[in-house]
Formats: structure tokens, C-alpha cells, sequence
């Protein structure tokens, strides 16, 4: 198969240590398949590395006068993109590339695919695990949709859709939250079809976590939104 039909969105801050071995799946797993990484300012070459992939038809969006966020990063990638899907995954290998191919074939049959985290390898401390599950259900009665995984960093979208929305609801998003799928969902017409791929959240390879207590309060705003 051939995925010049579609674009994968990375959002990165500091995954130097990283990024080159998800470049190097998608690219060589994926034929013809365009990928952005919306970096903010990465201190650690993650840049350098993004630029080596330029003939691979992988663009670096380099955002260090932008105003800085995981879902501001996502929503000015997406207004780069020049297919009709996109797909929006973590650059630390903790969504594995190979459920690409689920999500690509799914998405010529409907507007969204939610990837949701079926196992979480990652040991976590018992309170992130909480808040994890506390923070699911929230999002859950927001949306009123049975979604295994409404926070999921991991999704992919008809790309007209997803800017249908940011058009008419961006001044809402929380451009400096990690949750860009749950503001998203939360303004999509009724009649959006969504379907669910499954996986393992993977080990955060190398690097450490960038999620703090500041985006979880600002989750908790964004349900009132
Ligand atoms: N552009 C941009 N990317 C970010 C920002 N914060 C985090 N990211 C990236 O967003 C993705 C998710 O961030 P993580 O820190 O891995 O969050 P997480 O997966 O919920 O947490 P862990 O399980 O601990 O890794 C990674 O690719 C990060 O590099 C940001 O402010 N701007
Ligand atoms: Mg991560």
C-alpha cells in the first residue's frame, strides 16, 4: 500500500533521543507517507535530526516564536497539511508506529479513528494511575460518548474535519494542554463516526516525562469548556 494519502503529526520537545528511531519506522514502513514534527524550541537536536529526514518527505515546523503547547503545536501542524488524513501520535515511541496501518485503513471508512490504550507497560505510580482513570471518566460524561480512551494522544482524523473544528472552536482549545483529542471531540458534529483501534502504551523509551500538575489543572478547566 501507498500512504502518500496521509500525514503523521509529531508534536516533540526534547526527544532527540528518540525521534530519529520514529522517523526511521514510519518512513521505511510506510511508503510514501508524509510526516510534521511541530517542535517547541527542543534544546537537545531533536531539530538537527528532524532536518536529516527532509528528503524523506518529513517537514520540521520549528515553532520557537509560537506560543509554546502540545495542542497548540498539533493545531498549527494540522493547518500544514496537505492530505486528506492525518494522524497525530507521541514522538517518544510510546504509540507504536506499526498501528498506523489499522488507523490508515480505517479512516477511508469513517472521520476519526481514537487509538486507545488497551495495557499500559509503563510501571506508573499508583496516583498517576488515579488520575489517569479519574481523568477518563471526566472526560467521558463531558463528551457523553462510551470512548475507551477520549484522552488518547494517539488518533487519527479527515483532516477537513478536524479543521472544521478548530475553525469554528479553536478560541476554546487549551492551547497549552496535553488533551488536543478531547478538545477536539468535544465540538464535533453528532453525526462524526469514530471508530477504536487498540494498543499497548509502550515504556517512554529514553528522556523524561514533560507532563505536570499545570496540565492536569488545565484539563479540569477544559471539562467546563
Ligand atoms: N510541541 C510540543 N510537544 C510537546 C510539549 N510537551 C510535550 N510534548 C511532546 O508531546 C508528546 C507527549 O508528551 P509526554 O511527555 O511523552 O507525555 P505522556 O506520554 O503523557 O507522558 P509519559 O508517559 O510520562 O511519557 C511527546 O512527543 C513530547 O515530546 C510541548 O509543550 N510542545
Ligand atoms: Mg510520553
Amino acid at each position: 500500500m501507498n500512504y502518500s494519502d496521509f500525514t503523521v503529526v509529531i508534536p516533540t520537545l526534547n526527544e532527540g533521543r528518540n525521534i530519529g528511531r520514529l522517523l526511521d519506522a514510519l518512513t521505511e514502513g510506510y511508503p510514501g507517507i508524509n510526516v510534521i514534527v511541530a517542535d517547541d524550541g527542543s534544546s537537545d537536536g531533536t531539530q538537527r535530526i528532524v532536518k536529516k529526514y527532509a528528503l524523506k518527505k518529513v517537514k520540521l515546523l520549528a515553532r520557537e516564536k509560537a506560543v509554546k503547547g502540545l495542542t497548540a503545536s498539533v493545531i498549527d501542524a494540522a493547518r500544514m497539511v496537505g492530505t486528506d488524513y492525518f494522524i497525530v501520535m507521541d514522538g517518544d515511541m510510546q504509540h507504536p508506529p506499526e498501528k498506523i496501518a489499522e488507523v490508515c485503513r480505517l479512516l477511508h471508512s469513517c472521520d476519526i479513528v481514537a487509538a486507545a490504550r488497551k495495557r499500559v507497560l509503563v510501571r506508573w505510580a499508583a496516583h498517576r494511575r488515579i488520575v489517569s482513570r479519574v481523568a477518563t471518566g471526566l472526560a467521558r460524561l463531558r463528551l457523553r460518548r462510551n470512548l475507551s480512551d477520549p484522552l488518547s494522544g494517539f488518533f487519527g482524523v479527515r483532516t477537513g474535519v478536524f479543521r472544521d473544528v478548530v475553525s469554528k472552536y479553536g478560541r476554546r482549545f487549551e492551547p497549552e494542554g496535553y488533551k488536543v483529542f478531547f478538545d477536539f471531540l468535544k465540538y464535533i458534529p453528532k453525526d462524526t463516526s469514530v471508530s477504536e483501534v487498540f494498543y499497548d502504551f509502550g515504556v517512554r523509551e529514553r528522556d523524561e516525562s514533560k507532563i505536570r500538575l499545570r496540565h492536569i489543572l488545565i484539563f479540569l478547566r477544559s471539562l467546563f469548556k
